[in-house]
């Protein structure tokens, strides 16, 4: 079982914190389209605007003029996902991780309504920061968070969708949304996947998360049209533990697979393309563990009433609470080795094209 963090986290109320940070504010302001900045997109990708919201950082603007790999990287995990001060700690070593694979980390999130490509460090604690109350940001969000000048921290549907917008073709996750257990009731079904099955973007991840409904969450991937592919297995991950006992069709063997496929997947398709990265099975919270904490976070959810975004944070705010950060480590862990498997892949995906 994966160590405990060394430094002392709130687990206690954190739950009900999250979830209040999750849901999304209404304007008070009002919207005025007037008020939106004119300014060209710097990224050769996008050309058909000339009003734009987006701002792309300097490192990753030319990364993606020369044509060189970039990799996005999503904040909700980090600002709704994750409790302080693990929080930023992680988000440091994902990108420390993209930079070492040889590629140019891009977090994405929203700050004073304007879409940022490549957060600095500082821009970055000030969307963590619980006073800002940054939303959590699907791609449906995006449009309103802007025109609203609010803050929000970008799902992977989110992340996606701006990536795909700026020509980057590759993210890195901690565990994909999916089809939740009462999906029967609440109808609740990540627009991870809709996202995925319309952006052209490969998204590492260590499976989905494993609160969800995990065999359902595959055949919806298949409906979509969204391929998955273990990366050195052919066993579905589960994302707390090494595998979720679905197996695979697709297996890749190496960096250079996943890079080929990819490419190969984009000439034919519009979808996106799923690589399913294992946790280190030394590392993976035990059975009995993992499923004592699943029962005490689908009560809780219960016990708070949540439904919608809310509910995914509330889930692993709980999962840390019940395992006295032992979650949080596992997932730290997996979502830093996701960032180093994509920082991998995307500089093979730059090889294979020249
Ligand atoms: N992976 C993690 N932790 C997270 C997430 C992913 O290890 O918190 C986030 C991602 O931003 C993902 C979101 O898009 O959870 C899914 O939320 P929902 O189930 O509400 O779609
Ligand atoms: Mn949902």
């Amino acid at each position: 079982m994966a160590q405990a963090p060394t430094r002392t986290c709130e687990y206690g109320a954190y739950d009900v914190a999250v979830a209040c940070r999750a849901c999304s504010r209404s304007s008070f302001q009002g919207i005025s389209v007037g008020e939106l900045t004119v300014k060209q997109y710097t990224s050769r990708e996008v050309t058909n605007f000339r009003n734009s919201s987006v701002e792309i950082n300097d490192e990753v603007a030319n990364a993606l003029e020369k044509g060189r790999n970039v990799v996005a990287l999503e904040t909700t995990i980090i600002v709704h996902g994750l409790p302080a001060p693990a929080n930023l700690d992680v988000a440091e070593e994902c990108e420390a991780a993209v930079r070492e694979a040889g590629s140019v980390p891009a977090t994405i999130g929203v700050l004073d309504g304007r879409v940022v490509v490549g957060l600095s460090a500082a821009q970055l604690r000030s969307l963590v920061d619980p006073d800002r109350h940054a939303a959590k940001l699907s791609a449906r969000d995006l449009g309103l968070a802007l025109a609203n000048h609010g803050d929000g921290a970008t799902t992977v549907a989110g992340t996606i969708s701006i990536a795909s917008r700026v020509g980057i073709e590759v993210m890195a996750t901690g565990g994909l949304g999916g089809v939740h257990r009462d999906v029967r009731d609440s109808f609740d079904e990540s627009a991870d996947l809709t996202a995925l099955s319309r952006n052209q973007v490969l998204v590492v991840a260590s499976g989905v998360k494993s609160i969800l409904d995990i065999g359902a969450t595959l055949e919806r991937l298949d409906t979509l049209g969204v391929p998955v592919a273990g990366f050195r297995t052919d066993r579905f991950p589960g994302f707390y533990q090494s595998e979720s006992g679905f197996s695979l069709d697709w297996s890749l063997a190496n960096e250079t697979e996943a890079a080929a496929a990819f490419l190969a997947h984009r000439e034919l398709s519009s979808t996106g393309f799923l690589v399913a990265n294992p946790i280190n099975p030394e590392s993976e919270l035990s059975v009995e563990l993992h499923d004592r904490a699943l029962s005490s976070a689908l009560e809780r959810a219960r016990a708070l009433g949540v439904s919608g975004k809310e509910v995914t944070p509330v889930l692993l705010a709980e999962f840390a609470r019940y395992t006295a950060g032992a979650s949080v480590a596992v997932n730290r862990e997996l979502v830093v080795a996701n960032a180093s498997l994509a920082g991998r892949i995307s500089a093979a995906i730059a090889q294979e094209r020249v």
